[in-house]
């Protein structure tokens, strides 16, 4: 499944989040509170060196950083799902 790390009070975490909405993907949320410094973390860094929220971590486990990189791959994989016949919902 996927899993996306974010902040509810995030702008860039939002634009992934109403993408996978209006494509009704299903996928894991992992709240990080930035101000706690959970965005910092050893474990965080090691999925996203840059150290910012929103992170998307692929089924095969691929962390994708940086919020229109992820709404360019929705959309290629959506569109990639359509053509072998699969709705994605
Ligand atoms: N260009 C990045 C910006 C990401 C970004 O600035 N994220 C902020 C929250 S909106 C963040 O994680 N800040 C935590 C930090 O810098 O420690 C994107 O579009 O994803």
């Amino acid at each position: 499944m996927l899993r996306l790390y974010d902040n509810r009070l995030s702008g860039n975490g939002y634009k992934p989040r109403l993408l996978m909405a209006h494509l009704g993907l299903g996928y894991e949320r992992i709240e990080l509170d930035i101000l706690a410094g959970e965005t910092r973390t050893p474990e965080f860094l090691a999925l996203n060196p840059n150290g910012r929220i929103p992170l998307l971590v692929l089924e095969d486990g691929t962390p994708l950083a940086e919020s229109n990189a992820i709404l360019c791959y929705l959309r290629r994989a959506r569109a990639s799902c359509r053509r072998r016949g699969w709705s994605g919902r």
